[in-house]
């Protein structure tokens, strides 16, 4: 794995929901190498080189997951330090639903199944339906269109708000729902399964002017996704700022080589340097951070990075804080020219 690459492992067992966890992560992050590794069983997990590994669990670990997540555990990047790992209960949207039952679903509530896996595997694990998360991004105006016909088909019989007998399996839903074209079933199947059309088409019923931008932040907010989003764009932030810290500590020894030598040009070193305190990475904590960017407020988070390099208890932390306080006083001076030269 080169000086600029970085990476996330996606892992599991066979049929976990790594795939789908996998694409979510590759539409949306750039310049980052998403890697699934599927866990076989009863072969030892080969340690794997990443920056953030997301460990897919289902609702019971076996023996497998464990032995796999404690391999994970020991694994490093180039003798670096061990990358983050955070787990992942997957499908979580199916876990606390019932078919033909009215009940919204949602991957929080599948909470307490998450904690469980936790215990079971001695790592955080967070309950996460992958696939309404690429819904919320892939749902296009037709398949609005479709759901919306779905929902008014029954929507003055003032019956249950799922009643129909196709909402208790794929198999009847395709055969059934006819108000809509097969093609159009399928696609809604793959796209959001049984429980999120159950979902889509109660929301229509009591909201029938709801909007695809609407529809698409329903399927977000109720996939979880945005612990994971935040999760592992932290840890790559945090890996990048590791790797700035190094290389600027041996770009520091230089300099000071190159003018205890007689040779140095100290202007142009200190140049060198504070062009080097920028990490060009898309993930870094002022890109994604929501609402205006203010000198102020870059300067509030570098007193923080400040305070964690003070504090660090490993030198790893403390090159990452140190990189971080350094990038965001850069950004601050950056703003503040920008300023005047406006
Ligand atoms: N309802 C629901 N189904 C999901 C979710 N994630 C994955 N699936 C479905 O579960 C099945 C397996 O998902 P994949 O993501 O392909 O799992 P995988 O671990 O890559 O599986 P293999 O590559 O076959 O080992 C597919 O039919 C997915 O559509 C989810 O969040 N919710
Ligand atoms: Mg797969």
């Amino acid at each position: 794995m080169g000086e600029d690459t970085y990476r996330v492992v996606i892992a599991g067992c066979a049929g976990s929901g790594v795939s789908t966890l996998a694409n979510y992560l590759g539409e949306t992050l750039t310049g980052v190498e998403i890697r699934e590794v599927t866990i076989g069983i009863g072969t030892p997990c080969a340690p794997v080189q990443a920056d953030a590994i997301v460990y897919v669990s289902t609702a019971y670990p076996r023996e497998e997951d464990r032995r796999a997540v404690s391999g994970l555990r020991e694994g490093g990047r180039d003798g670096r330090a061990k990358p983050r790992l955070l787990g992942v209960l997957a499908r979580a949207d199916l876990l606390e639903w019932t078919p033909g039952s009215p009940q919204a679903v949602s991957a929080a509530a599948a909470r307490p199944h998450a904690d469980l896996a936790g215990l079971a595997l001695t790592i955080g694990v967070v309950p996460v339906s992958a696939l309404l998360a690429r819904a919320s991004r892939s749902l296009t105006m037709s398949d609005m269109e479709s759901l919306r016909r779905m929902a008014s088909s029954r929507a003055d019989q003032g019956r249950a708000r799922l009643g129909e007998v196709w909402w208790y399996s794929a198999g009847l839903f395709t055969e059934r729902a006819v108000s809509i074209e097969r093609s159009q079933r399928e696609r809604l199947l793959g796209l959001l399964d049984l429980p999120g059309i159950g979902l889509a088409v109660s929301a229509l019923r009591d909201s029938p002017e709801m909007t695809l931008d609407e529809m698409g932040e329903l399927m977000r907010e109720t996939s979880g996704i945005a612990v994971i989003d935040t999760w592992v764009r932290d840890s790559l932030w945090d890996a990048a700022a590791a790797r700035a810290g190094g290389a600027r500590i041996s770009l520091e020894r230089r300099i000071v080589q190159e003018l205890a030598a007689g040779r140095g040009r100290a202007a142009a070193g200190i140049r060198m340097l504070r062009r080097s305190a920028l990490l060009g990475v898309p993930w870094a904590a002022e890109r994604v951070a929501a609402g205006a960017i203010t000198r102020s407020s870059v300067l509030e988070w570098a007193a923080v990075a400040r305070r964690e390099a003070a504090s660090a208890r490993t030198s790893h932390q403390a090159h990452a804080a140190l990189a971080r306080y350094r990038h965001l006083l850069a950004v601050a001076e950056n703003i503040m020219t920008d300023g005047d030269a406006a």
